[in-house]
């Protein structure tokens, strides 16, 4: 139902004390998303471009985005003309890669690591990049040049061979030239201009024209997400994911020497994605007058934005959570496992020792999540729905995979040998035993 235009725009509040936990528990769990039901749907646009490859695409790509091209894919170089950008924007941008690109490459693993277990046994393990990478920029009510950065970037750090950047051209069948510019920059291989499931479906099994990839990386919406959980159950696409993603999240614990201005244009800044976005706050010991002063902030400072229309509806779906302890705030966090956390507590610092489950944590009352959306260096595409209890957010390590090695001696295999034969008996493997009783006795 529409929402009146001078209606107050504000939260549903609980107060944990008040509540029981059978409530306590369904203010954790998010909408729930029809998996089952979103990958059926899917599942005829994704087959359809593994069967007829780029005629499919071209095809959908003009039913869906309205853009008529003759090709879905461009290499490099890519042309000048497409990435001009005015000045600030361009250098914001160059900012923001360079903060972005200097945390994900110390986060790569380099060196081996090499252990001896036991004399003469020595276990190594080394990281390679992935090959072939997939990142999925979407497009939709906001143009995403800082997602092609914070999936390229690590891409680009952890040394992968094929980047291949989709996203859903504009209906004049170009790229928006921030993207474009960040192609660059992260040097893409390829460029698809396509969206939804059928650019999912096009880097999972490549096509004449699209190289096919090995993982698949990025945000998107319940087509993208439903066509990636398909490809990666699929044996013949042979392609991994990211993670599973749902729509973006804000959990903001704020004590009473939060700003309300600050804590009210946090919860805003991320209830501006879209109108399924769920942004949480949860007050420690605040008096009535208190989250009355957040309140008034927040329908202030809503009404006065650009996407108001999109806040009315995400923000009548948020929450208030009262707490009467920052222990109790963080436990209730922990146990909702936000995508992003942002702490306005008096010794926030302090406290991130006790966060257990988050994608990413804001601490103390200049840290805004918008500079982790877009420059400070930290990645933005972060595990959602509660899928911080066991993902974490994309980072170098995402574009990397681990081999191990080992190299035994003689006088290695005389100490470990025995062990193993008789585990092998153990499991009735005689081939296995004689693999290593062969040399053993090679070696009298
Ligand atoms: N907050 C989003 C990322 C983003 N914000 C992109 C602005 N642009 C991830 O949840
Ligand atoms: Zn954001």
């Amino acid at each position: 139902p529409a929402l009146a235009e001078d209606a107050p725009i504000r939260m549903r509040t609980y107060s944990l004390s008040a509540i029981s936990p059978e409530e306590r528990a369904s203010l954790l769990r998010r909408p729930v998303l029809k998996s089952d039901e979103m990958i059926a749907k899917v599942k005829p646009i994704v087959e359809d471009v593994r069967k007829r490859g780029d005629a499919a695409l071209l095809e959908l790509t003009a039913k869906f985005d309205k853009a008529q091209l003759s090709t879905t894919v461009e290499f490099p170089p890519f042309a000048a003309e497409s990435m001009q950008l005015d000045p600030p924007v361009r250098e914001a941008i160059d900012v923001a890669y360079a903060n972005i690109h200097k945390f994900h490459a110390a986060q790569a693993q380099n060196s081996t690591l090499v252990v001896e277990t036991m004399p003469g046994v020595v276990c190594s393990r080394f990281a390679r990049p992935i090959a072939r990478v997939g990142l999925y920029v979407p497009g939709g009510t906001a143009i995403l040049p800082s997602t092609a950065l914070m999936l390229g970037v690590p891409a680009q750090v952890a040394g992968c061979k094929e980047i291949v950047l989709a996203t859903p051209p504009r209906p004049d069948g170009t790229i928006s030239p921030e993207v474009m510019y960040v192609a660059k920059l992260v040097g893409a291989s390829a460029i698809l201009k396509a969206g939804g499931g059928q650019a999912v479906a096009a880097m999972a099994y490549g096509t004449e024209t699209v190289p096919k990839v090995d993982k698949i990386f990025g945000p998107g919406n319940q087509w993208v997400t439903a066509a990636k959980m398909l490809v990666q159950n699929d044996t013949d696409a042979l392609v991994s994911i990211d993670m599973p993603a749902g729509p973006s999240e804000v959990l903001v614990i704020a004590d009473s020497t939060a700003n309300p201005a600050f804590v009210a244009a946090d919860l805003l800044s991320q209830a501006e994605h879209g109108i399924d976005s769920q942004v949480v706050l949860v007050t420690v010991n605040l008096s009535d007058g208190q989250v009355a002063a957040i309140e008034r902030e927040v329908d202030a400072q809503a009404h006065a934005l650009s996407r108001v229309e999109i806040l009315r509806q995400s923000v009548a779906k948020s929450l208030i959570v009262r707490t009467a302890s920052p222990e109790e705030a963080i436990a209730f966090s922990n146990d909702y496992a936000p995508e992003h956390l942002i702490m306005h507590l008096e010794d926030a610092s302090a406290r991130v020792a006790s966060v257990q489950n988050a994608g990413s944590v804001f601490v103390g009352p200049y840290t805004p999540e918008s500079c982790g959306d877009y420059a400070s260096g930290t990645n933005h595409t972060l595990p959602t729905n509660g899928y911080a209890r066991q993902f974490s957010g994309v980072n170098t390590l995402s574009f990397q995979k681990h081999i191990t090695s080992q190299e035994i001696t003689a006088d290695g295999l005389k100490g470990l040998g025995p062990v193993v034969a008789t585990l092998a008996d153990c499991e009735g493997l005689g081939a296995h035993a004689n693999a290593v009783r062969i040399r053993l006795r090679a070696m009298q």
